[in-house]
């Protein structure tokens, strides 16, 4: 069966609650019910914003999925600040985003926090999304494959085939991230692949085949199409084309 590609928004810090209820309505109003039989879509807002998000698209019946951007993988307790998997799962959450750069960057998440929250969410029934990409400095040192290979491997350790195959991930090269430059599909198709053949060699050709590796890493309305018809990419998450209701609708259309 062939995979179904996942468009799913990354508000990151962006939006009050009206404000995302504004935008929620918007994408629920644009969005033409039968793509969502071929084209799989996701919000991930800051977490106060979920509760209010999903109810928009619960009210109007629309199948969308929200997600978070982060959490916790103790189940909890005195974690001041965090967010237990619990408290996303009641709310609905289907996805998760896990070891974005910004979080690996700014807030020093490293590969083993990767995997304990991404294990913690397979057991909770959450997709974790899991980000890898790499620097400027890993690209142009020319030693991408590897780095990002290695978080893969990172990720996953300790997981079955089982687990393996209730994942998503997604390849955000950091130097396109939040710079208006994008990998060319080429670029993009490199890697995805190898993340492909990565998961193959760790679980198995069927887990691989059947896992989504998306693109991240301003796609937008503009590039999407092109990045989507590249064999291994399945998908996008997307960064600021996620904000505006028209650029986002026309994402999801290209990847019907
Ligand atoms: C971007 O496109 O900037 C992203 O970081 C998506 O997660």
């Amino acid at each position: 069966m062939p995979r179904k590609n996942l468009i799913a928004g990354n508000w990151k810090m962006n939006n009050t609650i009206p404000e995302a209820v504004v935008l929620a309505q918007e994408i629920s109003n644009r969005m033409e019910r039968d793509w969502l039989e071929l084209v799989d879509v996701a919000v991930c807002p800051p977490f106060v914003d979920l509760k209010p998000v999903k109810s928009v698209f619960e009210f109007d019946r629309v199948d969308i999925a929200v997600g978070a951007q982060n959490v916790y993988w103790e189940p909890k307790g005195a974690f001041t600040g965090e967010i237990s998997i619990a408290m996303i799962k009641n709310i609905g959450c289907a996805f998760c985003i896990v070891g974005h750069s910004e979080r690996r960057n700014l807030f020093g998440e490293t590969n083993e926090e990767v995997n304990l929250k991404a294990r913690a969410l397979i057991e909770a029934d959450i997709t974790p999304i899991i980000c890898v990409g790499e620097s400027l400095s890993v690209r142009d040192g020319g030693t991408y494959l590897d780095f990002v290979t290695a978080q893969v491997r990172a990720a996953y350790a300790g997981m079955d085939a089982a687990d393996a195959a209730r994942t998503v991930v997604a390849y955000e090269p950091v130097w396109a991230i939040g710079t208006g430059r994008t990998a060319t599909p080429e670029q993009a198709e490199e890697v995805c692949a190898a993340i492909r053949a990565t998961v193959s060699d760790m679980f198995g050709a069927e887990v691989a085949e059947n896992l989504r590796v998306l693109y991240g890493g301003s796609m937008n309305e503009g590039n999407a199409a092109l990045l989507l018809a590249e064999p291994d990419i399945d998908g996008g998450l997307i960064g600021g084309a996620a904000l505006k209701a028209d650029s986002f609708i026309q994402i999801v259309k290209e990847a019907c």
